[in-house]
């Protein structure tokens, strides 16, 4: 029988205060995994302890910069004393900034790498030895449309973004043989705080230009929303998935597979 029960699982998922963290986890939570996630600030953890209280769900938070390697370390000790170790890592925490390469400032360009692919690496390396110790683990990704397109004002985020598909490859590569596998979730346009400037309304009340883009480009015609990821993030969490490893699970709607709506 196919098991896509998380029971008795425990699952770290990063920035998941809110936005698609938060849906990933409460998805991980409602198959039966224990949580628990980190942000970069008390008051952003506070505020996702009463989200998931409010979702019945008895999550613990921990204030953890996921590029800082001696945060990340002291936190993922800290959850093996008060919880236990890790079985499941969503790597979810990332940012983006939306600057012409031209005129972006290498300190940008570095902060978008450091959260966005030097995090990744910091907080997989350090959940890896427990989950060798255990025979088993499970590592997502969360990577991008950008991880296979590039666009105007993006190149530090499909920079790394591209990097972190070939540190998923890479992870499920070196950690296949100790039952540990390492796979990606691509999520296509998904409307979160992170996007909430692709989608304002203009202030003659038309849609934003990126919005009317992004319809025509997805098949389903919609942005996607934090909870169309869960079921793709269960399955990967999941036993479902042991044979299941190095592949980037895209879910946007087809965008990937579509041309795009011929304008009228
Ligand atoms: P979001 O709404 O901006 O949330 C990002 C989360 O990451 C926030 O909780 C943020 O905390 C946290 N974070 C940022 N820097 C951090 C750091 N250094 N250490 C720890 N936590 C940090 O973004 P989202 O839309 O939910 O996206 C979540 C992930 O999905 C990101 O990796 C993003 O690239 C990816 N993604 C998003 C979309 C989309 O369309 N929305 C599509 C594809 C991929 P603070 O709020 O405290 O800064
Ligand atoms: C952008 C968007 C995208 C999404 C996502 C698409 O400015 O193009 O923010 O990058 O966040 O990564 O998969």
């Amino acid at each position: 029988m196919v098991n896509f029960s998380l029971e008795g699982k425990l699952a770290l998922v990063t920035g998941a205060s809110y936005g698609i963290g938060f849906a990933l986890a409460k998805a991980l939570a409602h198959a039966g995994a224990k949580v628990v996630f980190n942000d970069i600030s008390q008051e952003m953890v506070d505020k996702g302890l009463e989200a998931y209280k409010a979702e019945g769900i008895e999550a613990k938070g921990y204030v953890c910069d996921v590029t800082a390697e001696d945060q990340v370390n002291a936190m993922v000790a800290q959850i093996e004393k008060e919880v236990g170790t890790i079985d499941i890592l969503i790597n979810n925490a990332g940012i983006i900034k939306r600057i012409p390469m031209h005129e972006m400032s290498a300190a940008d360009f570095r902060q978008v790498i450091d959260i966005d692919l030097n995090g990744p690496f910091i907080v997989a390396k350090a959940v890896i030895p427990s989950m060798m110790k255990k025979g088993h683990g499970k590592i997502i990704n969360i990577c991008s449309m950008m991880s296979e397109l590039g666009r105007e004002t993006v190149s530090a985020y499909a920079a790394a973004k591209g990097g972190l598909k070939m540190l998923t490859k890479n992870i499920a590569s070196e950690y296949g043989e100790f039952n540990i596998q390492c796979n990606g979730i691509g999520p296509g346009y998904i409307a979160t705080p992170q996007t909430a400037p692709l989608r304002e309304t203009q202030a003659d009340g038309s849609r934003h230009p990126f919005d009317s883009f992004i319809i025509a480009k997805t098949p389903a015609a919609r942005w996607g929303t934090p909870e169309d990821l869960a079921g793709p993030a269960v399955f990967l969490a999941s036993e479902a998935s042991n044979f299941v490893n190095g592949h980037i699970l895209y879910v946007d709607g087809g965008i990937l597979a579509y041309i795009g709506k011929q304008p009228k």
